[in-house]
């Protein structure tokens, strides 16, 4: 990317962690986004409304550039900058301050989502349910945890999640809150299906025809559930539905370097090995029950209504442009 403008550190910092996945789980990507805008709106140095402006959508067009997958990080700078372009403002101070609430916005209506996403998907959980979930993911933990408070449910299996084991991350939380956690390896997900009675997962974008994206192995998990009968809900705030894809777009899965699969040793010792490592999936709608957001809890299918509610009326205008292309 050209470097138009400076930005300062703290906006590269979150670029960064998000890049190398210290900022990861597309709820905390999104939230952090916005806080970057913030940073770089407090931190412009001119006077000119315009170039301000300008200065704005260059912000967005880099923090986004950070991860592909995830579309909660372009419609959260969206978020911000389209209603920034509506509002007219006539100062940089006016701007700085525009862009400030509407970040503190944001980020407290995703608080308020999680909370709602945990209270809907936990009425979904029956006393005594066994519940199986993958990777980390704030809005699944929102359920699980719900669940848990109510009474409703005490077990939960935990996928370890490779490459980057996300799933360490969850047990710790879960476990901490007092839930009985068993973590198993992402191979033996056939084999305990049959002890569970309803997966919980995340999602880091939904597309228009209810197909739903996530960390790299979700659709296995969906696979066998649908053989057990088992239910598989996917919890998600609405931010990481695709505007993207109602304008026919794909969703690009993020492809990242080998060496979180294998070490630079092992690389170097057996050259002849190509390894690839793709590190999310995409579980076709029919084998999601139902997706929980802040907005109610929808079948995969009525996933483009919420979108239209969201997007269709002012396609155009909210500035929507194809998403960045990735280069692997
Ligand atoms: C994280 C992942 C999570 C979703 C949802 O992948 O796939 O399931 O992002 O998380 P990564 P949340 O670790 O590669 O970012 O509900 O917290 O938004």
């Amino acid at each position: 990317m050209i470097h138009e403008y400076r930005l300062p550190r703290e906006v590269v910092e979150i670029y960064e962690g998000i890049k190398n996945m210290s900022i990861r789980g597309a709820g905390k990507i999104a939230k952090y986004a916005v806080i970057a805008l913030m940073k770089a709106a407090e931190d412009f140095k001119g006077s000119e409304t315009r170039d301000f402006l300008k200065y704005m959508e260059y912000a967005g067009s880099y923090i986004k550039s950070a991860r592909p997958t995830a579309v909660s990080l372009p419609n959260a700078v969206t978020y911000v900058l389209t209603r920034l372009r509506k509002q007219n403002i006539t100062s940089v101070d006016e701007g700085k301050q525009v862009v400030i609430s509407l970040a503190q916005e944001f980020m407290k209506r995703a608080d308020e989502a999680l909370k709602v996403i945990g209270e809907l998907g936990s009425r979904r959980i029956e006393n005594g349910d066994v519940i199986m979930t993958h990777c980390h993911s704030t809005a699944a933990v929102s359920v699980i945890t719900t669940a848990y408070k109510r009474g409703k449910i005490n077990v939960v299996y935990v996928k370890e999640t490779r490459p980057a084991l996300q799933g360490l991350i969850t047990a710790k939380t879960l476990a901490e809150e007092g839930l009985e956690v068993i973590m198993i390896p992402d191979s033996s997900v056939r084999y305990f299906m049959k002890k569970v009675d309803k997966v919980v997962v995340g999602a880091d974008t939904v597309a228009a025809n209810g197909a739903v994206v996530n960390k790299i192995g979700t659709s296995l998990v969906a696979l066998a559930a649908k053989e057990a009968r088992v239910r598989f809900y996917v919890a998600t705030e609405t931010f990481k539905f695709s505007p993207y894809t109602l304008l026919g777009e794909l969703v690009p899965i993020e492809v990242r370097d080998p060496r979180e699969v294998v070490d630079e040793e092992w690389l170097k010792e057996n050259k002849n090995v190509k390894i690839f490592n793709p590190v999310f999936d995409v579980t076709p709608p029919e084998y999601v029950d139902a997706i929980i957001t802040e907005k109610g809890v929808i079948p995969p299918q009525a996933a483009l209504l919420l979108l239209i509610e969201d997007y269709g009326a002012d396609l155009r205008e909210t500035g929507l442009s194809a998403p960045i292309t990735w280069e692997e």
